[in-house]
């Protein structure tokens, strides 16, 4: 039994993705707590050649270097910022993540954040909930979507698709992303601060991770300005929190639109006590569709990774 290369669940996964890793693969699942998952390792490591893991649990050094038989490790979501790509890259370990399959439902909720945002959606619908319509009061005036100007900070598959759905909305794009990307219509522009600058809604799409960290500093804030509004489907970790607090709770920002934070899932009381925020439970990709195709694109290319040691979707 020793010597069959094993497929290891490192965390919580969606539970029809666990059992179809435990009957189709014969899958163990790593414990969590950390003296068994000790005991585990012990008796266990050398046999483990795959694992199947999380964008946010992922497969850090400790545990990679653990692992001395590891070839692969496949990764539900487009993040892969809590894996160690250094230690993999080194190792020639193959990394794969669930691109594209996400795209839409991320854009669908990039695109309901910022109506909500801009139009007080979810603010109006707590003011009627609270009697305060039937109460005679007015709900005041919104920021209007159309024609505004978006800036995408990352035009990258998911990127693009809130620019495309924008365009139904006659909002003017434009972006920045480290390259400028060849044959799009949209104004490029050559920093984020420069981006902020000219618009009216910062919308971010960039991977996390230590190259993008606190991409969205106080400077692109500032430039947002008071009138701006700031969106974020990426990754907590791209935004600088505590400016991005200072100046909502100051009003030196309109408003925001956060599926992610930096400590989820721990949200800062100053942004829960905030009528110009709109939260989220980090779950732009959460529809049952787009999490079982994730599971089905997993799946895929473990089969195929077993079959002939590589994978559809592999990080570069
Ligand atoms: O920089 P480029 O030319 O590689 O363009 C990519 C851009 N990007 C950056 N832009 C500015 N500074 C950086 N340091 C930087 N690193 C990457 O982000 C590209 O336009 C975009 C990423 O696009 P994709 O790789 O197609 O990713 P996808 O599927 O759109 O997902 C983006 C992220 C995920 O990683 C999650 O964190 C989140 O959206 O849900």
């Amino acid at each position: 039994m020793s010597d069959i290369p094993l497929v290891l669940q490192v965390g919580a996964l969606l539970p029809t993705l666990a059992d179809s890793l435990r009957t189709e693969f014969h899958a163990e699942r790593l414990p969590d707590e950390p003296v068994e998952r000790a005991a585990w390792l012990a008796g266990n490591a050398g046999r483990v050649a795959v694992a199947v893991t999380t964008y946010n649990t992922g497969v850090g050094p400790d545990l990679m270097a653990a692992l001395p038989n590891l070839r692969a490790v496949l990764i539900f979501g487009v993040g892969y910022d809590s894996t160690d790509t250094a230690q993999a890259r080194e190792r020639g370990i193959t990394i794969a993540t669930t691109p594209g399959v996400l795209t839409d439902a991320v854009a669908d909720l990039a695109v309901g954040l910022l109506i909500d945002t801009l139009r007080g959606v979810s603010r109006a619908d707590r003011f009627v909930r609270a009697g305060r319509w039937a109460a005679g009061e007015t709900f005041p005036l919104t920021r209007e979507v159309s024609g505004s100007t978006v800036g995408i900070l990352g035009l990258g598959r998911i990127g693009r698709a809130i620019a495309d759905r924008l365009a139904g909305f006659g909002c003017a794009i434009a972006y920045h992303s480290r390259t400028a990307v060849d044959g799009v219509p949209y104004p490029y522009a050559a920093t984020p601060v420069e981006l902020a600058a000219a618009s009216d809604v910062l919308v971010v799409v960039v991977p996390g991770g230590p190259a993008t960290e606190k991409l969205v500093d106080d400077d692109v804030l500032a430039a947002l300005g008071p009138e701006g509004y700031l969106v974020n489907v990426a990754r907590g970790s791209v935004v600088d929190q505590e400016a991005l607090v200072r100046r909502l709770a100051s009003g030196e920002l309109a408003g925001a639109g956060l599926d992610v934070f930096a400590d989820e899932p721990h949200v800062p009381a100053e942004l829960l006590a905030l009528d110009t925020v709109v939260l989220q439970p980090h779950v732009a990709s959460a529809t049952e569709q787009t999490r079982q195709a994730m599971a089905d694109l997993l799946l895929e290319n473990l089969r195929t990774f077993l079959a002939t040691g590589t994978v559809l979707t592999p990080v570069p």
